[in-house]
């Protein structure tokens, strides 16, 4: 425990998840959220001996695979590292059926960690957090929720997700349409049946493309509305064999370590290549491309070392991916308006699908190019666009999230001297390291802007700062370290650091959520840092070995 001046105002309250009522209760910290990153936190610091207690808004534990159960989703990282490596019993035990696996499986492996860790007394559901209020002279914050429970807390960890903010639909008159309509990121838990209608989607990002198989199984018709083509890459997704658990498992926590060596958290195949694709005569790099192709999911985009820093590299895979949908759509003019010609593979993020780009060959299942007419409104019976009206029983927003800072500037988060987070971020958010933010001492963002989070395998990322920050606290533990806070200078020079690091590369050629670019009035300000887990762990590392430089840390 933080031996620190904490008094506890009220009983701790340790009653089980959404029976506690309106109090005032102290913690050694506070975190919000439970999913991935909230429940590993929960983990860590219950170990260190911290009171911790975990608030989520939701009902369940899961966070965005709660949320997000939409026919379709799955992860598009192998389940067998998209997967806590945390415990070796728990990796050996746990069995995945498939080698991406669904969502329902996904949050029943959640769930099953939260009981097999007794961690569900620790958890408060239902319990949405609106503010959190720095205290400058107790070095304390004040967290208070909807229900206008308050709470205190030497530390607060935000571990909110990148994801976790959908993108709201705002098309004129749709509050008119006569059917029903949803977004992907607020799924109804009984499911929904299409049998027999006909569907519009919007969005061809990650989630349009997961989901636009499944619905094509059921309704009558499909229109796809498609504004901008994304590059999507086969998983290759099968069912999980007791021989190849048996593999993976005989060499599991080998297979961790070298993740977390690796820029993007999880093996690469022996046949990617270090070196420029240009290096290569064509048909030979074919073969590299076809390879990983073959192999699924998104590794394709590292068969080479430079395909993110050489236009004219890039240029080989993005024409070898344009030439697999023209082989695998029969129509050429919805292959042609599949194909993306205006960013480079990569520069977005790429999507990873089951039968996507066959889906069109489906009588049921059109595409509408939302450039040749953009969409207008929602009319009672359907969209209308500049081009023409589509009649429709039932619309699906797969149109995505107010990314990375959404959910943080959701909550009104004042740090010292009052100044709100948001006035703070009005031009972008700026960080140290990803996880702390100068003049919000004590408050720390799990996968925040900054660090490698959504360019990794979350799971990975999410594993790499709960360590880092458990081992922080342990060192304000030990060393009566009531206040930690990150130096402007440090935070400046980190801010630096990602935008270069960003600007080195062919990212700023498009147009994504990783830049904000998808919200409107949002400043485009490319988030994630691009070094990788690998790079980013030996600078995490170097801190911690340097004292924590970049840090003021205050014993009173
Ligand atoms: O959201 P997106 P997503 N009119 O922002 C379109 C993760 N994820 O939910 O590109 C018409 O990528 C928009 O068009 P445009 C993953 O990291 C992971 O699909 O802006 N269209 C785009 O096509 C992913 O990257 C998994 O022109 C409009 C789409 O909606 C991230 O979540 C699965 C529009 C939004 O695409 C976000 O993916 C799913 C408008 N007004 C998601 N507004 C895994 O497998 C938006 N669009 C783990």
């Amino acid at each position: 425990m933080v031996k620190s001046t904490t008094t506890t105002t009220n009983a701790v309250d340790a009653s089980p998840q959404g029976t506690a009522g309106v109090t005032t209760s102290d913690y050694d910290a506070i975190i919000v959220g439970a999913g991935f990153a909230g429940i590993y936190s929960l983990y860590k610091l219950r170990q260190l001996g911290l009171r911790t207690r975990v608030l989520e808004a939701g009902p369940s534990v899961g966070g965005t695979w709660f949320w997000n159960r939409y026919p379709g989703a799955r992860c598009d990282v192998q389940s067998f590292d998209y997967s806590y490596s945390f415990s070796e019993e728990l990796q050996q035990e746990w069995k995945w059926s498939e080698r991406y696996a669904t969502q329902p499986e996904i949050l029943r492996y959640i769930q099953h960690v939260v009981d097999r860790f007794d961690l569900r007394d620790g958890i408060q559901l239902d319990t949405r957090v609106v503010s959190a209020v720095f205290d400058d002279e107790a070095s304390k914050w004040t967290v208070t929720t909807e229900a206008g429970e308050v709470v205190s807390a030497r530390f607060v960890i935000m571990a909110t997700g990148c994801l976790s903010v959908t993108k709201a639909p705002t098309f004129p008159g749709l509050d008119s349409f006569d059917g029903p309509w949803y977004h992907t990121g607020h799924w109804p838990e009984e499911g929904v049946d299409f049998t027999e209608l006909r569907v519009g989607l919007v969005g061809t990002g990650s989630t349009g493309i997961q989901i636009a198989p499944r619905i094509a199984d059921q309704a009558s018709e499909l229109l796809v509305f498609q504004r901008t083509p994304n590059f999507s890459l086969p998983a290759q997704n099968r069912p999980v064999d007791d021989e190849f658990d048996r593999d993976i498992k005989a060499t599991y926590a080998e297979r961790r370590r070298a993740a977390r060596k690796t820029p993007r958290g999880y093996p690469t195949p022996p046949f990617l290549r270090e070196c420029s694709a240009l290096d290569l005569p064509e048909d030979e790099r074919s073969q590299v491309y076809e390879q990983s192709w073959n192999y699924g999911g998104p590794t394709f985009t590292g068969a080479f070392e430079d395909l993110l820093t050489n236009k004219e590299a890039n240029d080989t895979a993005a024409e070898f991916v344009r030439e697999k949908i023209r082989l695998m759509v029969n129509d050429p003019v919805t292959a042609e308006a599949l194909s993306p010609t205006d960013h480079p593979i990569g520069t977005r993020r790429p999507c990873v699908d089951t039968e996507y780009y066959q889906t069109y060959n489906r009588e049921n299942v059109r595409l509408v190019d939302l450039r040749e007419g953009a969409i207008e409104a929602v009319t009672p019976t359907g969209l209308s666009t500049t081009e023409g009206d589509f009649e429709l029983d039932a619309l699906v927003f797969a149109i995505g999230f107010d990314a990375m800072t959404g959910a943080l500037l959701n909550i009104d988060i004042r740090g010292v001297e009052d100044a709100p987070l948001k006035e703070k971020w009005a031009d972008g958010p700026a960080t140290y390291l990803g996880i702390t933010v100068a003049d919000f001492p004590n408050l720390f963002t799990i996968t925040g802007p900054g660090s490698p989070s959504v360019l990794a395998n979350m799971v990975v990322s999410i594993e790499q700062h709960v360590e880092w920050l458990t081992e922080l606290l342990r060192y304000a533990t030990e060393n009566d370290v009531v206040r930690i806070a990150a130096r402007e200078e440090a935070q400046k020079d980190w801010v630096q650091q990602v935008a270069d690091r960003a600007e080195a590369t062919l990212v700023p050629l498009a147009r994504s959520w990783w830049s904000g670019a998808n919200i409107p009035g949002k400043p485009r300000v490319f988030m994630p840092f691009l070094g990788g887990i690998a790079a980013y762990g030996e600078i995490l590392e170097e801190v911690a070995n340097n004292g924590y430089s970049g840090f003021e840390l205050s014993t009173s």
